[in-house]
């Protein structure tokens, strides 16, 4: 089971999607100043990123939306794909990541780079990662929910807590190079979240090509996506039959997996975590 994961200072990742080298790479990455990253703990809306932020950033154009996988058009920062992929991409480059804030590179910390920072009801996350643990072969078997979720409060899960990733993207340093936004708001307005995230980048697209990206953008059309809906993973990797990664996508499907009580346990170790800070959602 060890192998299936690598330990890098302290925070546990696939070995599928990251190498010694890759992190290598992340840390001597040269960050551009028109970089966009958007950033996400695991299951709160990553691959929705990969989808929304090519057209945003270019106006309007879905090609590649259409012709390229997700996890090459808009590649991650720490997987071993980035090297070949972000050198030769065309400015301004949209990234994402799942790492915490401390494990960015060097040059990211004096570089004027914005960071879009998607945040998800963590009970809802935990539930899409239970799921997707279950269909994907590289990651652990998840065991019980009950003990899946043990491993989610107490850090033992890949990527670790998700108190502790929330609450390193809050750094005060980044100003106003940040912008907060939630899964459930982009699930309640769609097109008004896009147009924060546009007035934050800095860019315009026509009324009419703002439809077509909140077209593309909705569950139903990604999960018909063939290069979003990653039916081009084999079925090794990812078993489909017992999952789809684009599996529900709606807020509250943690209400048909916890009992009373887990959902108690979980509601105090969260609020406890997050009780010195005065961060406030949505779901609180
Ligand atoms: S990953 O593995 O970290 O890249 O996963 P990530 O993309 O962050 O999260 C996957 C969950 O996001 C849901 N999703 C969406 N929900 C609503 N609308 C759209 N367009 C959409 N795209 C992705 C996806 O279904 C996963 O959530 P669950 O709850 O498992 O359905």
């Amino acid at each position: 089971k060890n192998d299936l994961n690598l330990l890098y200072k302290g925070l546990l990742l696939p070995r599928i999607a990251h190498s010694e080298e890759s992190l290598q790479y992340l840390e001597n990455f040269q960050v551009k100043d028109d970089d966009v990253f958007a950033v996400t703990y695991p299951k709160s809306g990553t691959t929705w990123m990969q989808e929304l932020l090519p057209p945003l950033l270019n106006g309007g154009d879905l090609t590649s939306v259409q012709t390229v996988p997700n996890w090459d058009r808009v590649p991650w920062l720490e997987e071993t794909r980035a090297a070949a992929l972000l050198d030769k991409m065309s400015s301004p480059r949209a990234i994402v990541s799942h790492m915490p804030y401390h494990f960015m590179p060097a040059t990211f910390f004096k570089s004027k780079a914005k960071v879009i920072y998607i945040a998800r009801n963590p009970k809802d996350v935990a539930v899409s990662s239970f799921h997707f643990h279950k269909m994907a072969n590289f990651l652990a078997d998840p065991g019980t929910f009950e003990d899946f979720i043990d491993g989610f409060l107490f850090g033992k899960n890949v990527f670790g807590k998700w108190t502790d990733h929330v609450k390193s993207w809050r750094n005060p340093e980044l100003g106003d190079r940040i912008l907060y936004i939630t899964y459930e708001e982009m699930l309640e307005d769609l097109q008004s979240v896009l147009s924060r995230m546009l007035t934050f980048l800095g860019r315009e697209i026509s009324a009419e090509a703002l439809d077509h990206v909140v077209s593309i953008g909705t569950f139903k059309n990604m999960k018909n996506n063939k290069m979003s809906n990653y039916s081009l993973v084999p079925e090794d990797l990812m078993d489909k039959k017992k999952t789809q990664f684009l599996r529900k996508g709606v807020s509250g499907d943690w209400k048909n997996h916890f009992s009373p009580k887990l959902d108690a346990k979980f509601t105090a170790v969260i609020q406890e975590e997050m009780k010195e800070t005065n961060i406030r959602f949505p779901w609180d």
